[in-house]
């Protein structure tokens, strides 16, 4: 570990891992008290990746987390009496009893997506995510993990071609704890790092000691800079160990014991306790302070979460279909003025045009009359003459040199010129290719 933070984010570092470990101890005994509804995951021993990453992100971004991530969920603000009260399917519960683990979000306060349960879906989500905030101006980074045999979806690949393609300030942290279930890593994916997925999809990679919360941190510090700074999509492979099973049910027999033994003695909580002390970033004083305040906190919190109501039968049958008006008023709480999100005000200019929707330039063609701005005609599809429908016929313009190839790109000059809109390097689909 190296020394180069602030001792305020040391602190807060250790201060949220002690956390994510003091709520699933918790929910460990409400489980074995029958209060916890559905199944309990663990990220115990895994602290270190949830509040490395999370720590690393600034308030505007957007998370979505897995189930292993509940330390990313109190890094970003949510109240550990909301984890209590959604496992145990209490009404003051984020999803009022409806559902349980941790499948809420927070769309419009902390910016979290509710976890999807199909492994890898998350990908193409959080990338929609992150594009939409480029295209709002935001400058905003989208984060989700994804475990190792997560990482071998299809949705992975289709996710991490269209995060690269696009150029999406997005940042992917591959949780790669040894297991899946009860498949160990090796026996589902030959290659050594995961990260090497990454080349696949001309995009960077970092491997890191997901054990070392610093070294987690400071990698996903300056992987979400670049992503904000335009550099697109990074995947961040964190090496781990999943020390407990699946969820409560799984007692895990089938891991070898000399595995279990090597990453109990790197606990990640007990690794940072020793640089912190070897610091004077810690001391007993300090420590029996956090211990206590921890303590204090999670009791008037899980009590809350007792006193809580269960849902009145009634509510089962409510909410659960939305019938329109009578339900609630449907109304697309993310619609923009359209001046929002066209030039100059977004940072990035709308490619196509169709009136009404920014403005660009589109080139005509036969079965599909309106491409991005920057697809030229096809030389060999001989179409100028063909019909072209009235709303984009007069934003369509002839290029200057017929060129066979089709680009996604959405940097276009949306300039009458006769120039091909994209001739340089400079787009993000070219970029994303070298
Ligand atoms: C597409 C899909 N396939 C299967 C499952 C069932 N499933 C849930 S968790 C899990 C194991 C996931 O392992 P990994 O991605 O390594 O994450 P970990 O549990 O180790 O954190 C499986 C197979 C699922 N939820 N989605
Ligand atoms: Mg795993």
């Amino acid at each position: 570990m190296k020394k180069a933070l602030t001792r305020q984010q040391y602190l807060d570092l250790y201060y949220f891992m002690r956390l994510n470990r003091a709520v699933e101890d918790t929910m460990v005994k409400l489980f074995r008290q029958n209060k916890i509804v559905g199944g309990l995951y663990s990220s115990l021993g895994q602290e270190a990746v949830s509040v490395g990453t999370a720590y690393a992100l600034e308030k505007k971004d957007w998370l979505a987390p897995m189930i292993r991530n509940i330390g990313a969920l109190l890094v970003k603000g949510v109240p550990a009496r909301d984890v209590f009260m959604q496992h145990m399917a209490k009404y003051d519960s984020p999803t009022k009893g409806k559902d349980g683990t941790s499948h809420f979000g927070d769309l419009e306060n902390l910016h979290i997506v509710s976890p999807i349960s199909m492994l890898g879906d998350l990908i193409p989500v959080m990338t929609g995510v992150a594009i939409a905030g480029r295209y709002l101006g935001q400058k905003i980074v989208a984060m989700t993990w994804i475990g190792d045999g997560g990482s071998s979806t299809g949705v992975f690949h289709e996710g991490m071609n269209f995060a690269a393609v696009q150029k999406a300030p997005f940042v992917l942290v591959l949780e790669n704890n040894q297991w899946a279930y009860s498949t160990p890593v090796k026996r589902q994916v030959p290659l050594e790092n995961l990260a090497d997925r990454a080349k696949a999809y001309g995009i960077p990679s970092y491997v890191v000691d997901g054990n070392d919360v610093v070294a987690v941190y400071t990698t996903a510090k300056e992987a979400v800079d670049r992503a904000r700074n335009g550099e697109g999509p990074i995947l961040i492979e964190v090496k781990t160990f999943r020390r407990l099973g699946h969820a409560q049910h799984d007692p895990a027999e089938y891991v070898p014991k000399e595995m279990r033994a090597y990453w109990e003695a790197r606990d990640p909580i007990a690794l940072y306790e020793k640089f912190l002390t070897a610091e004077k970033l810690l001391d007993a004083n300090s420590k029996k302070e956090i211990d206590e305040k921890i303590e204090k906190l999670l009791s008037s919190e899980r009590d809350f979460a007792e006193n809580s109501p269960l849902p009145p039968a009634e509510f089962a049958a409510q909410g659960v279909y939305c019938t329109g008006d009578d339900c609630h008023k449907v109304t697309p709480k993310w619609e923009r003025p359209l001046a929002e999100v066209t030039p100059p005000k977004s940072s990035v200019p709308a490619v196509w045009t169709v009136k009404g929707f920014g403005s660009g330039k589109a080139s005509g063609g036969g079965s599909a009359p309106i491409h991005f701005g920057d697809t030229e005609k096809h030389e060999e599809n001989g179409n100028a003459d063909q019909e072209v429908p009235e709303a984009v016929a007069e934003a369509i313009q002839a290029p200057a040199k017929p060129r066979p190839v089709k680009s996604t790109s959405a940097k276009a000059t949306p300039k009458k010129s006769a120039k091909p809109a994209v001739v340089s390097g400079k787009s993000p689909a070219r970029k994303a290719r070298r």
